[in-house]
């Protein structure tokens, strides 16, 4: 199933929109899935106004010219100059490369920010004790989120550029 965005109402001549292969919901190929790497990167996409073309993929019957392009059969995988590249993190930076406008790398200094998050959230959830503390540390690392976030609202925010609603920025509200 594909789908065209061109979010830029034309395309200069000679540009190309990128090509994106993503996850499709489960039993409805035509929707977005709930891939979390896939989800980053359109969103980095979106925020910098790159046009793209969606190609949605059903993981549970992975198609033959998929697993050409993505050997390990994951998603997201991008085309750039005629090359598929795998692994959201390789992509948005490839991405933050070639289209640094508006910048959305995280600073070093808060590049840990929430990190333990995804560690607490798995040992919480394979826990097999109410008593054994995993609870508690997940909501310790997500207090600690909060309370950054209270306290550094403007590094997360700004106007977005399709309206006047400030909106997170995606790379630095990832947890993982
Ligand atoms: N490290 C990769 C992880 C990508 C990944 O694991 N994607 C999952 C979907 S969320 C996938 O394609 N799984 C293959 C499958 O379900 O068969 C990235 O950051 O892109």
């Amino acid at each position: 199933m594909e789908k065209d965005h061109f979010l830029l109402p034309n395309l200069s001549q000679g540009e190309m929109a990128l090509e994106i292969c993503v996850k499709a919901a489960a039993g409805a190929p035509d929707v977005l899935g709930d891939c979390p790497f896939c989800q980053r990167v359109l969103l980095t996409l979106e925020e910098k106004k790159v046009p793209y073309k969606l190609h949605l993929v059903n993981l549970s019957d992975k198609p033959q010219w998929f697993l050409e392009i993505s050997p390990e059969g994951k998603v997201p995988v991008v085309k750039f100059d005629d090359k598929w590249v795998a692994d959201s993190d390789v992509i948005v930076g490839i991405v933050e490369d070639k289209y640094p406008e508006p910048s959305l790398k995280t600073p070093p200094e808060l590049a840990s920010v929430g990190s333990k998050i995804f560690g607490a959230f798995i040992t919480f959830f394979k826990s097999k004790h109410v008593s054994d503390g995993s609870e508690q540390a997940l909501v310790n690392e997500l207090t600690a989120l909060d309370e950054h976030l209270k306290g550094h609202a403007k590094d997360y925010r700004y106007r977005s550029s399709f309206g006047t609603e400030a909106v997170p920025s995606p790379d630095r509200s990832w947890p993982f």
